[in-house]
């Protein structure tokens, strides 16, 4: 009996795909199909795939042409299979020429003509592409406007930025206003200075445009509920930004932590600085530390431990008198069964990492932990130690843009971040522009 195999990602399975099966199966008496993983396509920079591994897998099924399917999962697992399964042949379509002769050594490769003119991302980017229009004044928006260009469905139609320096910068793109911008746009990214997000955002959604707003969305509980109700009311989305809530690694720690890995969670302990060169004349459009970095300190805080703490104490920092810009804020959480802190600044430097606590272990991210793709599960005996490794492209930025674009499609929230997580966020940022903080100087 000749055994063949065959993988893939058979997302949207169309003829292309069933007509390089069935001549698979031609090749031999028994065909094995390995279909790709979601985090193997996500490593392998295939971010786009709309349809989960289990509906590729009933798409491949339903086809009656596979004998067996088997998941793909890391690189290199093609010879496991090979000589685990006592394969014959190896084949795929002729994109791959060449790219599987290793496999060689452990038996016959054929690669196959591809079929022309059908191609799943043609599939998906068939559907009218969601144009999206980026406005703010920070140096993100590049990174934005570079990201948008890994994702199937987005299309950057307008940017706006107060500045005329900067939008001249985006010459084919740069509209003279934020109305223009939301005249021309399905949906809105802000990144504008934080006092002004909730205006930002209000009048997107007034114009029934979708919204993904650097955190934080509001500087105060109400408001940030006001608006969340708004996009609700609209069935519009309202999405926050912390792209480290995309971060394969980061989600990775969650689960492991929701199943118990470390016991019972009792502290966890968030520090993100970066000393920057503060410019004095311009510092009401510099954002302060506590909106630069204290959304993405809080994140782990909110998905590990909840947003209902009992209470919450801010240190400062401040760079003046008027004690709306801090240089350093800690931030001291107590819950009915558990601690929390963070620690952030912009004019203070320390070891930026994560350590969650736990009755059994710790985790521990190392610096920068919010843009991580490794952390470690340590245990009183390091021989019990587990490292963990999940490649991160983009910071997280074009798995949240892919997120986005998903929540609009599918009008439901994302999961990434919870709104109560961000209505918490909210309400921490108030007690900070309420003073209700005890000062350092
Ligand atoms: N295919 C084809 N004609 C098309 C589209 C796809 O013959 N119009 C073939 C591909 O060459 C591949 C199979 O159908 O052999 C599945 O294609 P994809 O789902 O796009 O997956 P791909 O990533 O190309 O699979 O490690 C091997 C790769 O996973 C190959």
């Amino acid at each position: 009996m000749v055994r063949v195999i065959t993988y893939g990602t058979y997302d949207l399975i169309h003829y292309g795909h069933i007509k390089l099966l069935e001549r698979a199966k031609a090749l031999g008496d028994y065909l094995i199909v390995g279909v790709t993983s979601d985090d193997f396509d996500k490593q392998r920079g295939k971010i786009n795939v709309q349809q989960s591994l289990m509906e590729r897998i009933e798409g491949v099924r339903s086809t009656g042409l596979a004998d067996e399917i088997i998941v793909e999962e890391y690189e290199g697992q093609k010879i496991d299979d090979i000589r685990r399964l006592g394969v014959d042949i190896f084949t795929v379509g002729s994109d791959w020429e060449g790219y599987f002769d290793y496999l060689k050594k452990y038996c016959k490769v054929i690669y196959l003509p591809r079929t022309q003119g059908i191609s799943s991302s043609d599939l998906r980017s068939e559907e009218r592409k969601t144009r999206i229009g980026l406005t703010g004044e920070s140096s993100v928006l590049r990174k934005y406007l570079n990201e948008c260009t890994y994702v199937n469905g987005i299309e950057v139609k307008a940017v706006y930025t107060e500045s005329i320096k900067t939008r001249n910068e985006y010459k084919n793109f740069a509209v003279d206003s934020y109305d223009k911008l939301l005249s021309s746009v399905d949906a809105v990214y802000i990144i504008a200075n934080p006092t002004r997000h909730y205006e930002y955002i209000k009048r997107a959604l007034d114009k029934g445009v979708h919204v993904l707003c650097e955190s934080p969305i509001a500087l105060n509980e109400n408001q940030t509920r006001e608006l969340f109700d708004l996009a609700e009311s609209k069935n519009l989305i309202l999405m926050e930004s912390i792209k480290t809530a995309y971060a394969t690694a980061y989600n990775r720690l969650l689960l492991l932590i929701k199943g118990g890995k470390i016991g019972k969670v009792l502290s966890v302990d968030a520090v993100c600085t970066s000393l920057k060169k503060l410019n004095p004349s311009n510092i009401e459009n510099t954002w302060n530390s506590i909106c630069a970095w204290g959304p993405t300190a809080m994140l782990p805080i909110f998905d590990i431990l909840g947003a209902n703490y009992d209470d919450v104490n801010l240190t400062s920092y401040y760079l003046n008198q008027d004690k709306k810009f801090d240089l350093f804020t800690k931030g001291d959480f107590k819950y009915h069964d558990a601690v929390a802190s963070f620690r952030v600044g912009k004019g203070a430097k320390s070891e930026s990492e994560l350590i969650v606590s736990g009755t059994l272990g710790y985790v521990y991210v190392p610096a920068p932990w919010w843009k991580t793709d490794y952390f470690e599960i340590r245990y009183e005996n390091p021989a019990d130690n587990k490292r963990y490794f999940y490649q991160l492209d983009g910071e997280g930025i074009r798995y949240e843009l892919v997120a986005f674009l998903k929540s609009i499609e599918s009008r439901k929230n994302t999961p990434y971040i919870a709104e109560d997580s961000s209505i918490a966020i909210s309400r921490v940022l108030q007690k900070f522009y309420n003073n209700e903080v005890k000062i350092i100087k």
